[in-house]
C-alpha cells in the first residue's frame, strides 16, 4: 500500500473514481492514512491514550481497552495530520473485532477545540473482522484534522484490534518537499579561527561565482571566488564549494553572500565549540534511568521522577526477570542510561558507547594539547559535582555499574556471560514518561557480542578508574576478565535478529570484531600475554578496510576501537607491534581524509553505493574521531581539517541546510523520536535538550513516515525532522558519544577552555600494574613566548625508580628528577607542547606527583 501511495504521489495523479463504477485500484481515489496496514510490525505514526497502549500483533494494532472509563473519549486510538478539502467525499474503511461486543465512536474531526467532526459513527463490533465502511463529504477544509476511534466509556474490559484503516479521497497527499532555506550552505554553528572554512552553494549556474563574506554590520570583509564542483551524488544538486580560511578574524553574526543569496549567521571564535562539548556531553544525564533528573541541573523543562525503579506502575529494574525460558534468576539492573528514544537498556550499544566517552576522557591523558579541565570535576551536568572525579567519568560510572549488572552471575550455567538487554515487554506508545512504564521488563538471553562489549567497557574502566576508586576498578577488572572467560568458552551465541518486539535487536552474527576489542583493552590494562596474543593472531590485526570500514565503525562493528586505544593509549606492545596498529589507524585516516577531500558538502563519508544507513551522522561523526586520532598521532592538519569538514556537516553544511544537533545552529533538529521530549505531540513536554544529535539520513526507508514523505529521496536527504521517523530523526547514546569526543577534541583545537594561567601546563598519565609503571608527560606552553631551553623538574613523593625513558634527558637523584630536552625538542613555540616518557618500577601504593616546575616557574597541572 504504502509503495503505491508514494508512486502515485511522485507523478502527481489526481483521480476519483466515476460514479457507480467499480474503482481499479490504479484509480482508487488517493489515501490519506499512513501505515493503514501495520504489515511492517510498525505502529507508527498512530497514537492512543495512556490507559491503553497499543502494539502490532500479527499484522494487527491491538490494545487492551480498560472497562472503568466514563466517556467514549477516554480511550481512543487515532492518527494526526489528516489533509481534508471541503467538498470532496472521502471513504473511511477498517476492520475491528472486539473480545467482548461493544459499540465504537469513529470520529473524523478537528484535532484541537472545538474538535468538530466531519464524520461520527457508532459501529456495534465483535470477535468477528468484518470490513466497515462510512462515506463523507467535507464540509470544511483542514491540514491536520484527526481520526479517532473511540473505545473508552464500556464496562466491561475488552481487546480491540485494528486493520486496513484507509481514508481514501481529496487530493493526492501533497509531496513532501523539505524547506532547505539558503542554498548558501555553512556551519551555522561556526569555524575556529584557525581552521578551515568552507562551505557549499547549491546553484544551476556552471561558472565560478563571487562570495562575499560580512560582517555583523553587513560590511564586507573578504570575497573570493567560487569553485564549480558539478552534481553532488549525495544530494542530485549542482554545486559549488567557497573557501574563506584565509580569514581569521574572531566574531559572530558573519554571513556568505552569493549574489542574491545569504547564509544563515554564523561565528568565527576560539570557543566555538565550547559549549558543544558540554552539551553534547549532558545528553547523558538527561537519559539516565533510575534517578530523577534535577530540574536545577538539566534545566527546569527536564526535571522528572526516576524511571523503573519498581515505583508502580514501572515493574523493574531493581528485580527484572527473565524472558520465559532464559532464566530462572532475577538481577538488579536499575540505572544505566535509556539507549534511545525508547527506553531499552541494551549491553550490545551501551558498551560502545561508554567507552567513546571513556575516550573522550582518556584522549586527555595522551594527546598533546587535549584539555582534561574541561571534563574534570563540576564542568559537566551531572549531579556528582565535587567528588573529586572528573564529571565524564562520572556519567561513565552510571553505564558501567549497568552494564557489570548485566553479567551472569556466578553458580549459574553462563556465568560470566552478559543478558544481551533488557527492555519492555512490548513497545510503547508516544509520549511515554519512563516513571509512568508499566510494561513488564524482562532480560533477554546472553549472547558473545554483549559478553564482549562488556569485558572492553570493563577493562578501559579499570584503568581510567584506578586513581579515583581502586576498588571500582578492581571491580571493573575482574568483571571484565570474567566476561573475556565466558566469551572465549562461548564464542558464538548470538542474539536473535527477530527478537524486536518492545525493544531493539541488535543482533550481530560476527563478534570477531568484538573479540579484538576486548583483548586490544584487557592488553592496555593489564599488559598480560593472552590478550597481546589475541590481538596479534585475531585475522582483524593488520589490516585496515575491514576494521574501518569506508561507512565507519558501529556498534556491529567495534574492532576500530581496539585499534584506536592501542594506537594512542601507553601500552606494552613492541615498537613494530605498535607501528603496525599506528599504520591501520593512519591508512584509514587517509582515506577519510579523501573521502572528505572529495566531497562537495566535505563529510568524511562515502558508504559503498551511497546507502546512507540508520544514524548515518553517527558514522561521519565516527570516521571523525579516527580522523582525530590519527590528527593527535602525526600531527598532520589534513586530518584535523577533515574532522572540522565531518563536523561543518553535521552542523549545516548539507543538502538539506539541517543543524542536526539541537540548540546549535539557526535550523536545527528538534522533533527527534523520543518518549520524554515529545513537544511535536504534546506541547506540554519540552524538546529535546540542546546537544542531542539526530541520527540522519537513512536512504533505506525504515519506517512508515519515512516511506510516505521521502520515497524518491537522494540518499543525504533522506531525513524528516518529524517525530515518527525513528529511522532518521531518533537520537541514541551510541550516536552522542562520538559527537562528544568530536566536540571535545575540536574544541581543544582552539584552546578555549584551558584554565590555566601559567605558561606552562603537564598533562602527567602514569598507567601501574604490580610492580611497575609506564608515564607519559607532555608539556604545553601556555604562554605568548617561545621557551628554549627548557627543563622540567619535580620530586616523587614515593619510591618509584626510572628505568627507561623516552623523547628526551631525564635523570633522577633520589626522589628528583630533572627532564631536558632531545636534540629536537629544545624550544617549544606558544601553544605548543612536547612529549616524553618513562617506564620504572616501584612497589607497594604510589602517588603522581603533583608539583611541576619549568625554568624555575610552576606549571598548572592537567587533572
Ligand atoms: O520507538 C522505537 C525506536 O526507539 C526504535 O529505534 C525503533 C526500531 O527498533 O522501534 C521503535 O519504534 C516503534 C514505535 O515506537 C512503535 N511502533 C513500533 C516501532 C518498532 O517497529
Ligand atoms: O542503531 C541501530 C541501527 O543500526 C539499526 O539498523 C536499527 C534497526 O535495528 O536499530 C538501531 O538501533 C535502535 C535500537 O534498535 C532501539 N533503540 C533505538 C536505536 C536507535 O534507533
Amino acid at each position: 500500500m504504502l509503495g503505491t501511495l508514494a508512486t502515485a504521489g511522485l507523478i502527481g495523479v489526481t483521480l476519483v473514481a466515476p460514479a457507480g463504477a467499480a474503482p481499479n485500484a490504479d484509480d482508487d481515489p488517493p489515501e490519506q492514512i499512513i501505515n493503514g496496514d501495520f504489515t511492517n510490525g510498525s505502529s507508527a505514526p498512530w497514537w492512543w491514550t495512556a490507559n491503553n497502549p497499543a502494539t502490532v500483533v500479527d499484522g494487527r494494532l491491538c490494545a487492551d481497552i480498560p472497562g472503568d472509563t466514563t466517556n467514549p473519549w477516554d480511550a481512543i486510538i487515532g492518527q494526526s495530520d489528516l489533509p481534508l478539502i471541503a467538498g470532496e467525499s472521502y471513504t473511511l474503511s477498517f476492520t475491528a473485532t472486539a473480545s467482548v461486543p461493544v459499540t465504537i465512536t469513529t470520529n473524523l474531526q478537528m484535532a484541537v477545540d472545538p474538535y468538530t467532526a466531519e464524520l461520527s459513527e457508532h459501529d456495534p463490533i465483535d470477535a468477528t473482522a468484518v470490513p466497515i465502511h462510512h462515506t463523507f463529504t467535507a464540509k470544511a477544509s483542514n491540514t491536520a484534522a484527526q481520526l479517532a476511534f473511540q473505545v473508552g466509556g464500556g464496562s466491561q474490559p475488552f481487546t480491540l484490534c485494528l486493520d486496513d484503516i484507509s481514508l481514501r479521497g481529496g487530493a493526492e497527499p501533497p509531496v513532501y518537499t523539505p524547506d532547505t532555506g539558503s542554498p548558501v550552505r555553512v556551519n551555522q554553528v561556526g569555524y575556529l579561527p584557525g581552521g578551515p572554512k568552507d562551505g557549499t552553494f547549491v546553484t544551476d549556474a556552471t561558472t565560478s561565482q563571487t562570495w562575499t563574506l560580512k560582517d555583523a554590520s553587513g560590511t564586507a570583509v573578504a570575497t573570493g571566488a567560487t569553485q564549480p564542483g558539478g552534481t553532488d551524488p549525495s544530494s542530485g544538486q549542482n554545486v559549488q564549494t567557497f573557501d574563506f580560511s584565509s580569514y581569521t578574524t574572531a566574531g559572530s553574526g558573519y554571513t556568505l553572500t552569493i549574489g542574491d543569496e545569504t547564509s544563515e549567521p554564523f561565528s568565527i571564535a576560539k570557543d566555538v565549540y565550547s559549549s558543544l562539548r558540554t552539551d553534547s556531553l549532558a545528553y547523558y544525564y538527561h537519559q539516565r534511568s533510575g534517578i530523577a533528573i534535577d530540574g536545577s541541573i538539566a534545566g527546569a523543562a527536564y526535571a522528572r521522577p526516576a524511571g523503573h525503579l519498581n515505583i508502580a506502575p514501572n515493574t523493574g529494574d531493581n528485580d527484572v526477570p527473565c524472558q520465559p525460558g532464559v532464566c530462572d534468576y532475577t538481577l538488579d539492573a536499575a540505572g544505566g542510561w535509556y539507549d534511545a528514544g525508547d527506553q531499552g537498556k541494551y549491553v550490545v550499544n551501551g558498551g560502545i558507547s561508554v567507552s567513546e566517552l571513556m575516550n573522550t576522557y582518556e584522549r586527555t591523558l595522551t594527546a598533546a594539547g587535549a584539555n582534561g579541565a574541561a571534563l574534570g570535576d563540576g564542568k559537566l551536568k551531572v549531579p556528582e559535582k565535587g567528588n573529586g572525579v572528573p564529571d565524564i567519568l562520572d556519567e561513565a560510572r552510571w553505564e558501567l555499574n549497568f552494564l557489570m549488572e548485566m553479567q551472569v552471575p556466578d553458580g549459574q550455567s553462563l556465568s560470566g556471560m552478559a543478558h544481551h538487554k533488557l527492555h519492555d515487554q512490548a513497545w510503547t506508545g508516544l509520549p511515554q514518561a519512563p516513571d509512568k512504564d508499566a510494561q513488564l521488563r524482562q532480560l533477554h538471553a546472553p549472547s558473545t557480542a554483549a559478553t564482549l562489549n562488556l569485558a572492553a567497557a570493563g577493562a578501559q574502566c579499570a584503568r581510567l578508574f584506578r586513581p579515583y576508586d581502586a576498588a571500582f576498578a578492581d571491580r571493573c577488572l575482574t568483571v571484565s576478565k570474567a566476561a573475556w572467560t565466558a566469551a572465549k568458552a562461548h564464542p558464538a551465541v548470538y542474539a536473535d535478529p527477530n527478537d524486536a518486539s518492545g525493544g531493539g535487536a541488535y543482533s550481530d552474527g560476527n563478534v570477531t570484531d568484538e573479540f579484538y576489542w576486548a583483548a586490544s583493552e584487557l592488553f592496555i590494562t593489564t599488559g598480560d600475554d593472552t590478550y597481546r596474543q589475541a590481538v596479534l593472531t585475531s585475522p582483524l590485526h593488520g589490516g585496515s578496510a575491514a576494521v574501518f570500514p569506508s561507512d565507519g565503525f558501529s556498534w556491529g562493528s567495534t574492532a576500530a576501537l581496539g585499534a584506536l586505544d592501542l594506537a594512542a593509549v601507553p601500552n606494552k606492545l613492541t615498537a613494530d607491534q605498535l607501528s603496525t596498529v599506528r599504520t591501520m589507524v593512519t591508512d584509514a585516516a587517509d582515506r577519510y581524509a579523501a573521502d572528505s577531500q572529495a566531497a562537495l558538502y566535505g563529510a568524511p563519508y562515502a558508504p559503498p553505493g551511497n546507502h546512507y544507513v540508520w544514524g548515518s551522522n553517527s558514522q561521519v561523526l565516527n570516521n571523525a574521531v579516527v580522523l582525530g586520532v590519527a590528527n593527535d598521532l602525526t600531527g598532520d592538519t589534513k586530518y584535523r581539517n577533515a574532522v572540522l569538514h565531518a563536523l561543518d556537516y553535521i552542523l549545516g553544511r548539507n543538502p538539506l541546510n539541517q543543524s542536526y544537533v539541537t540548540g546549535f545552529g539557526e535550523r536545527d533538529s528538534h522533533n527527534q523520536h523520543s518518549r520524554i521530549w515529545a513537544h511535536q505531540l504534546d506541547a506540554d513536554l519540552p524538546i529535546p535538550p540542546a546537544g542531542t544529535l539526530a541520527g540522519g539520513p537513512d536512504s533505506q526507508l525504515e519506517d512508515p513516515t519515512a516511506q510516505s514523505k521521502l520515497t524518491g529521496c537522494a540518499p543525504a536527504m533522506c531525513y524528516i525532522d518529524d517525530i515518527q521517523s525513528y529511522s532518521t530523526n531518533e537520537s541514541a547514546i551510541n550516536w552522542n558519544a562520538p559527537l562528544a569526543w568530536v566536540a571535545s577534541y575540536v574544541d581543544d583545537l582552539g584552546g578555549s577552555g584551558s584554565g590555566e594561567n601559567a605558561a606552562c601546563q603537564v598533562t602527567y598519565t602514569a598507567y601501574r600494574w604490580g610492580g611497575g609503571f609506564t608515564t607519559q608527560v607532555t608539556v604545553k606552553n601556555t604562554g605568548t613566548a617561545a621557551v628554549s631551553p627548557w627543563e622540567l623538574k619535580w620530586s616523587f613523593t614515593d619510591n618509584q625508580k626510572i628505568t627507561d625513558r623516552w623523547q628526551a634527558e631525564i635523570t633522577q637523584a633520589g626522589q628528583k628528577v630533572s627532564v631536558k630536552p632531545a636534540a629536537w625538542n629544545g624550544s617549544i613555540a606558544p601553544g605548543a607542547s612536547v612529549n616524553f616518557g618513562f617506564n620504572g618500577t616501584s612497589s607497594g601504593q604510589v602517588n603522581d606527583p603533583k608539583t611541576f616546575t619549568m625554568n624555575g616557574g610552576t606549571c598548572g597541572v592537567v587533572k
